[in-house]
């Protein structure tokens, strides 16, 4: 807990360590009620530092117990250094030396999941970011790499297995039942990248062979009860090595890698050297227990902390500041991994709509910040949507400007160039500069200016000249801290229809021929005009394919144009996101029509476009899926200028129920089909099956609207007779949205008996009854605490049920009268004293107000004020509380 006020760290403050650290010798002595570290640092003066005298030397440490501490073998006395609540500081005589320190700590009582603690009966840690000073004293920032080697001793019938990063080097018995074990690992790290673990766990083995044929064991350790759940996990790790072979030529560095589950977990999973340590969330996966969407969450979760054996830990951050070097390119990686795995336009629509709903939100609240932060004061509240995935836009941007090959040329000097060092985002673009012969200058503002911009793009036919002119116009709105923003380099890639729905050449003026019939034209003022020549006819412009840059691109489609462009546009991105904007357009003539209260009056041109995607037996399933979701609650506040919680829901589900109505029969046809494949093959987590499913929950999502018997009885059926997680979920959550209460209630119960004893099962039915927008969400969640299979103490179940309810269920959590954001900050109070981050981040719709009416902003304002006066804050939930007031 804090004692001052927290500080604000600045990026220009930056100065490289005085000392470094070559070796660092751990042992740990893990007993039920304590824990004992003793640490041998063998240190050095940083040569790169001027020359003079010998500075003090301070070391990072926090809860800490020093039982003893010496220099060069020397035991030192009280006076001999200096402690405070957050640092141990002694002058060293010599510029080598050797400093012991011997600390107690209690794993046993830590409830912040930071540094080593327990998870149910196993012991492990997370150490980013600054967790490791909780350990021991240290010098703990990522530019100082060590080599760790690291004894493990426990009492071995409850830990018969003891691990840490690198290699096992060496192992016994002890006396009293206990044993230890040496682990050493080759490869010099900072302290965020330490793991260790010890626990009673069993283990699936494989192996991989290398692309220089070597053999690398790889091991997945769960808790007994979870060993039949491993396999995809492993099926993942085994297609991720093979294509960061194949796709960026990187190769794994150690003989073993492994993966521990464990279930109480701050956020997915942690990239340690050679020991990962996850949420098991994000390990495991079985037809029966996990849907499609926890099966494409493990693929890439694995896939992401494997990628960052060499994005992160062989080039590692030189600072907190620069997280986005390892996070956002990391991110990228994984997205491009899963798009070569399963669907790439699908994996990218979720992408964006992910982005551009929860990314561009925090943009524009009072958290925003650039991809690279200028100042912070608890680091912890920096792993955002905009370090990773705003910063995974970035590095896709670079690679849309210099070509796939260049931006492998790119990497591969980067990696080169940089393999064992701790460096800055301006290092990678360094790289690719040089490695491509460009100059991304102003392209950098990327990293240093927060917000999205908006680009507005009008158009001008010359029909007797034949020439068609496009106008961008780009702005980005202040954001903290940030008021005049210079213009970005906005890559959109483009093409032009023709009426029949043809590409039309794209030849720009001054060109002697066309180029491709689709391209990317670099935006890089703040007013910039592009001029077409030879364009034979009136043409409708196709923009930003794939997303090419994450702005708020506007054009006066109409509604017509809308719809020529979801039938013609080569580009399968933009087809779904002219059906989107043409479902935003008419959701918001509802919503309007909701908020003067008249009759609500659904354009029939949405219901005929939804006809011809359902009509259409070529689309892939997963697409027809995605065509036909509207876009979500939380997205249409997100553009609203005003939200309009209320009017939104209404509009919203008064076009789901008349498009139930107007489609039904083909809705009930896709569904059948469907469900009879569901039937009649077994499951496969694969992109085909995944898009059957996919459209066939959404078909009974729609069909459950009509209220017919037929449908709830198929709904039955599918609850029933599935054999995996996906239908059987699906079947759930669509009978609590239901008016079916009697059916209800025998599924939830009936589901609960089942999965009591599977904990992430048992999440996904908190979360679906936390998501249900029918009246009474928060007196549900609130009796839903109360439930055995609750506690606060895991950060799954506070997501999965506190986090479902303020975030996923918006009617609900803005209730006019203020109850929902009460019981928030109840929430965080009580979490701030527990687990600071799991705090910070339930905080999150709190500070939205500003999107708001004056009513709820007025609530929303005073709960926050509320936890600001409620006592001692972390700095985690000091920062967000008061950086949202200011
Ligand atoms: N690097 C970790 C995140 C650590 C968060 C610490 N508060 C997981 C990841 O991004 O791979
Ligand atoms: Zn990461």
């Amino acid at each position: 807990m804090r004692t001052e006020q927290p500080k604000m760290i600045y990026l220009k403050d930056y100065q490289a360590p005085d000392y470094l650290i070559d070796e660092t010798h751990l042992t740990f002595e893990l007993f039920e009620d304590h824990t004992l570290v003793h640490a041998q640092l063998v240190m050095r003066r940083n040569p790169a530092c001027a020359a003079g005298g010998l500075p003090a030397l301070v070391l990072d440490g926090q809860e800490l117990e020093l039982l003893s501490l010496s220099l060069d073998g020397e035991t030192l006395a009280a006076g001999d250094y200096q402690l405070d609540a957050s640092h141990l500081s002694l002058q060293p005589k010599s510029a080598s030396f050797v400093i012991d320190s011997s600390v107690r700590i209690h794993p046993e009582r830590n409830t912040a999941l930071e540094g080593l603690y327990k998870s149910g009966s196993m012991f492990c840690t997370q150490c980013e970011a600054e967790g490791f000073r909780k350990i021991t004293y240290y010098l703990d920032r990522p530019d100082v790499m060590s080599k760790f080697t690291t004894t493990l001793s426990a009492e071995q019938h409850s830990y018969p297995v003891l691990l840490s990063n690198g290699n096992p080097i060496a192992s016994g018995p002890e006396e009293g039942g206990r044993h230890w074990a040496t682990w050493q690992d080759p490869f010099m790290k900072p302290a965020y990248l330490f793991a260790l673990v010890a626990g009673d766990l069993w283990c699936v083995e494989d192996s991989f062979t290398t692309m220089s044929a070597r053999e690398v064991a790889l091991r997945i350790y769960v808790e007994p009860e979870n060993i039949d759940k491993c396999q995809h996990a492993m099926d993942s790790l085994k297609k991720s090595m093979q294509w960061d072979e194949q796709v960026y030529g990187r190769e794994y560095d150690l003989d073993i890698f492994m993966i521990v589950a464990v279930n109480d977990f701050n956020m997915g999973a942690m990239e340690n050297k050679g020991l990962n340590i996850f949420n098991s969330s994000c390990v495991l996966a079985k037809a029966e227990t996990a849907t499609d969407a926890a099966h494409q969450r493990v693929e890439a979760v694995v896939a992401h902390e494997y990628f960052h054996n060499w994005s992160g830990n062989r080039v590692t951050c030189r600072d907190w500041f620069q997280l986005s070097l390892k996070e956002g390119f990391t991110v990228f990686r994984d997205a491009e991994f899963s798009a070569d795995m399963n669907s790439r336009t699908v994996k990218r629509i979720e992408d964006v709509a992910y982005l551009r709903t929860h990314q561009f939100a925090e943009d524009a609240g009072p958290m925003a910040h650039p991809v690279r932060p200028e100042a912070f004061m608890e680091i912890s509240n920096f792993y955002t949507l905009t370090v990773y995935e705003k910063g995974s836009e970035v590095v896709r941007m670079i690679r849309t400007l210099v070509g796939a090959e260049g931006f492998r040329r790119g990497s591969d000097l980067y990696f080169e160039r940089h393999d064992g060092q701790a460096v800055t985002c301006d290092d990678f673009i360094k790289a690719m500069e040089d490695a491509n012969g460009v100059d991304l200058s102003q392209f950098k503002r990327w990293y240093s200016q927060g917000g999205t911009p908006r680009l507005a793009v009008s158009e001008a036919y010359d029909g007797a000249a034949k020439t068609y002119s496009l106008t961008f116009k780009q702005s980005c709105p202040a954001t903290p801290g940030q008021r005049d923003k210079q213009p970005f380099v906005i890559p959109v890639e483009l093409g032009l229809l023709g009426a029949q729905g043809q590409a039309l050449p794209l030849r720009l003026q001054g060109e002697a021929a066309a180029g491709a019939a689709s391209r990317v034209i670099s935006i890089t003022e703040a007013e910039q005009v592009v001029t077409f020549v030879d364009v034979a006819e009136q043409p409708l412009p196709s923009l930003l394919r794939g997303f090419s840059a994450p702005v708020k691109l506007s054009f006066p489609y109409s509604r017509d144009q809308l719809m020529f462009l979801m039938q013609h546009d080569a580009d399968g991105f933009n087809r779904w996101e002219a059906g989107q904007q043409l479902s935003v357009q008419v959701l918001q003539e509802l919503v309007g029509q909701y908020q003067r209260g008249e009759t609500l009056q659904l354009d029939q041109r949405l219901v005929g476009a939804l006809r011809s995607v359902l009509e259409n037996a070529s689309l892939d399933q997963a697409m027809v899926a995605e065509l036909l979701s509207l876009p979500g609650e939380a997205y249409l506040s997100e553009i609203s200028e005003v939200a309009d919680v209320d009017a939104i829901h209404g509009a919203r589900e008064f076009a789901r129920k008349q498009l139930a109505d107007a489609l039904f029969d083909l809705l009930w046809q896709r569904y059948q089909a469907n469900r009879e494949l569901s039937r009649r093959t077994a499951y496969l987590a694969e992109a085909e099956h995944f898009a059957r499913r996919s459209l066939q929950n959404i078909a009974l999502s729609y069909l459950m609207l009509s209220g017919k018997p037929e449908v709830l009885a198929a709904c039955l059926e599918q609850l029933e007779a599935c054999d995996n997680m996906t239908e059987r979920l699906a079947a759930v959550a669509v009978l609590v949205n239901s008016p079916f209460e009697e059916e209800k209630a025998k599924a939830l119960a009936s589901f609960a008996d089942f999965f009591k004893d599977n904990p992430l099962v048992m999440d996904q039915w908190f979360s679906v009854q936390a998501a249900c927008s029918l009246p009474g969400a928060l007196a549900r969640v609130q009796q839903l605490m109360e439930h055995p299979a609750f506690t606060l103490k895991n950060p799954n179940k506070v997501r999965a049920l506190i986090g479902a309810f303020a975030g996923q269920n918006p009617v609900n959590f803005h209730q006019v009268d203020g109850s929902g954001y009460r019981f928030l900050a109840d929430q965080v109070i009580a979490l701030n004293a527990l687990n600071p981050q799991i705090a910070a981040r339930l905080l999150g719709p709190l500070t939205r107000w500003g999107k708001y009416d004056d009513t709820r902003q007025a609530l929303m304002k005073a709960e926050l004020e509320r936890i600001l006066a409620s006592g001692e804050l972390s700095s985690d939930v000091f920062e967000v509380v008061s950086k949202s007031l200011a």
